[in-house]
């Protein structure tokens, strides 16, 4: 196999030392079993890898084996009977799975199925769900946690071509200047954050209206009032334009509509956007410079960008279009993303609106190469995403294979969530565990986790690298690729015989052009240096957004600590909330009130803590605790002592 320069070394070591990628989060760190002769128990031990240069893991990665033996996994495939769960064996099972299905189908047509899934398992098995739900007529295959980042995905797809990274991770030690935007990677994604920022000698500024552990490895925190990001960072461009301090060569050879943008910051003043964004005037001006002086910018961007519609996102790419900060190394837009194959599942074709490598639905191109392969004409019409699928649950949406999602986690909407999920004709879900989500399947088929299986994942920078099995599934327990092939032979017949992933990632390439000619250990599509994957190879400014809507009621809603549930471990987050000292004593409340934090139709409870690093106006709370709030689309809340 050729490898690209750079990343031989490192999978020649992965192949020699039986290691894998851990399959906790996004980064893509390599690891083996500590102890090589006991793999069932063993903790992880680092492998030196692109992601992990140092052979570093994080406390979450040292436990990626937890599950590996663990007595409460799924061992055998569960059928209902007289609405309860009983075991049977794999040919019973997947016979009810598919006949359920097909039921579905056949009643109220293939659209009627929903394939959910799945940012845990690999390359492999996401495509085989995209092919299986395609095949079958239904466009309706989508997964959660790429609706994570969707603005910022759907902002580099518009300007640069690809819902993905422009750099990659290791390219941030070479950076000059990184910009943290909406997101916490010294906690989330550390190793990446550890090896490339913190041990790199780049200016690091953090722009998020609380102070986190990111904010300590830092040399500038800004926390722009929430809902004016967008503003804050055309005041920026509006400095560096007024100084003269773009890449003029950069706009006139690679971009279009510079004109148009340029008006459009012609009345964003730096003095009047830092009273709007509350950010002091000589901070606006500061950044400026760091901007002007510096060799291209990074930006680090994760989900706190995610709250206005992309604008945020969008600002952020003009910037790094006028400074020329896309194309070159060590500068670019790093999509800081969170489950382990979350990047891979949207680029194989588990979205509702695109066939795989990013391709449209109504691609001439994309569909010969489908119909040549696959001999199935798809589809045109979009599905529904996750979470209008979820909704449609019993109306529209009658049957649905989910795999490695856990659609009923939340809180508050238990109720609301397991009614959807019980008003399926049929609900066959794939997992590790039984969940909240299983309690309502009639069929449950047992699967094998990351490190019990092989095929590729592709992680946040676009790197696609090998999984290597190095546990056993426990019991009668499988990869998904195995149980996908088989449903997929139950439903369609032909087209899902396959006898091991190389087999799909050849197929994958043959109808995925950002596929076709990457090899394992490296990074899909190329690094823009050249020409940008647009229609016109050029990236597109856009007239800025400059009217910012800020919300003077009460307190502004402001979530973080965002985790998966799977093998979630965020151990510096807690169930308070979080405000300013101003704030709590305008408020007359003090340390460890108990509160009760109301919003549009729904409220919570909990108590308070008072904190420095929150912005005054900002109440601060983690994403579970927040969920009932944050699902009424509550932006600002009332907070008052509870007696
Ligand atoms: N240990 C561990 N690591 C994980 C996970 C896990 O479960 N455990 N989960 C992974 C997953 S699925 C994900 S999605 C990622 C999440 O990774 P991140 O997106 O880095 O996660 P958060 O900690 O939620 O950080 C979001 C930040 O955005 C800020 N923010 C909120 N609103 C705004 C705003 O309007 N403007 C600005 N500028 N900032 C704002 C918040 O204050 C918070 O600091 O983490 C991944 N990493
Ligand atoms: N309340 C609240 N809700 C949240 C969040 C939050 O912070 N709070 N975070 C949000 C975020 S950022 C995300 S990304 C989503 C994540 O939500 P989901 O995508 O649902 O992810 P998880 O709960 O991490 O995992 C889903 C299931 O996958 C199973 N699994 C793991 N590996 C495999 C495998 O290889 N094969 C199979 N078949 N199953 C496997 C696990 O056992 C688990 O039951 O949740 C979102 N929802
Ligand atoms: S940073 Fe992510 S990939 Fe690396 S060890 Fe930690 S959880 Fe695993
Ligand atoms: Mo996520």
């Amino acid at each position: 196999m050729m490898q690209e320069a750079g990343t031989n070394e490192a999978t020649e070591r992965q192949e020699a030392t039986d290691a894998t990628v851990c399959p906790l989060c996004a980064v893509g760190c390599h690891l083996a079993p500590a102890d090589e002769d006991d793999a069932m128990r063993g903790r992880a031990r680092g492998v030196a890898g692109p992601a992990n240069p140092n052979g570093r893991l994080c406390a979450k990665g040292i436990n990626a084996f937890e599950s590996v033996g663990d007595e409460d996994r799924l061992t055998e495939p569960l059928v209902r009977e007289d609405g309860e769960l009983v075991p049977t064996d794999w040919a019973s099972a997947l016979d009810r799975a598919a006949a359920g299905l097909r039921d579905t189908a056949d009643a109220h047509g293939p659209d009627s199925l929903a394939f959910l899934g799945a940012p845990h398992c690999s390359n492999e098995e996401n495509y085989l769900l995209q092919k299986l739900a395609r095949t079958m007529g239904s466009n309706t295959v989508d997964n959660r946690a790429r609706l994570c980042h969707d603005n910022a995905a759907a902002a580099l797809a518009e300007r640069f071509g690809y819902p993905a990274s422009t750099l990659g991770v290791d390219e941030l030690a070479e950076s000059d200047l990184v910009l943290v935007v909406g997101a916490n990677p010294a906690v989330q994604q550390p190793v990446a954050f550890n090896a490339f920022v913190r041990g790199g000698d780049a200016d690091v500024v953090h722009v998020d209206p609380r102070a986190n552990e990111t904010t300590r490895a830092a040399d500038v925190h800004l926390a722009p009032r929430p809902g004016t990001d967008a503003l804050f960072f055309h005041a920026v461009a509006a400095e560096l334009l007024d100084a003269g301090s773009h890449d003029e060569s950069f706009v006139a050879e690679r971009t279009t509509g510079f004109e148009a943008y340029r008006e459009s910051l012609a009345d964003v003043d730096a003095v009047q956007a830092a009273a709007a964004t509350d950010v002091p005037v000589d901070d606006v001006r500061d950044l400026a410079e760091r901007i002007a002086a510096a060799d291209g910018v990074a930006i680090i961007a994760g989900t706190g960008v995610e709250a206005d519609d992309g604008a945020t996102a969008r600002a952020l790419c003009d910037l790094l279009c006028l400074t020329g900060s896309v194309g070159r190394r060590g500068a670019g837009f790093a999509l800081f993303r969170g489950l382990n194959n979350e990047q891979g599942a949207t680029d194989v074709g588990c979205r509702p609106d695109e066939l795989p490598g990013h391709a449209d639905l109504d691609d001439p191109a994309a569909r010969a190469r489908i119909a040549d392969v696959w001999d199935v004409e798809v589809s045109e019409e979009p599905g529904l995403n996750e979470k209008e699928a979820l909704a449609a649950f019993g109306e529209s949406i009658r049957g649905a294979l989910v795999v490695g999602e856990n659609p009923a986690i939340s809180k508050r909407d238990a109720d609301w969530t397991a009614e959807r999920l019980d008003a399926l004709d049929s609900l066959v879900v794939l997992d590790v565990y039984e969940t909240e989500t299983t309690a309502h399947a009639d069929v449950v088929l047992p699967a094998a986790v990351g490190v019990e299986k092989s095929g590729t994942v592709t992680n946040l920078d676009r790197r696609v690298q090998a999984l290597t099995a190095v546990a056993d599934p426990p019991g009668d327990a499988r990869p998904d690729f195995e149980t996908l092939c088989d449903l997929g032979t139950r439903l369609v017949g032909d087209g899902f015989d396959y006898d091991d992933p190389r087999e799909v990632f050849d197929e994958l390439r043959a109808v995925s052009p950002v596929h076709a000619d990457v090899t394992v250990g490296e990074r899909w599509g190329d690094d823009y240096r050249d020409r940008f994957a647009t229609p016109d190879g050029r990236a597109a400014f856009e007239p800025a957004e400059t009217d910012a809507e800020v919300d003077d009621e009460g307190l502004a809603l402001v979530v973080g600590s965002r985790a998966g549930g799977f093998g979630a471990a965020d151990t510096t987050a807690d169930d308070l909330l979080h405000l300013n000292p101003a704030d709590a004593d305008a408020l007359g409340l003090v340390e460890s009130d108990a509160v009760v934090v109301r919003g549009d139709g729904d409220s919570i409870e909990t108590s308070l803590t008072v904190e420095d690093g929150v912005r005054e106006g900002v109440a601060y709370l983690h994403a579970d605790v927040a969920d009932p709030l944050v699902r009424a689309g509550t932006a600002s809340v009332e907070v008052e002592k509870r007696t």
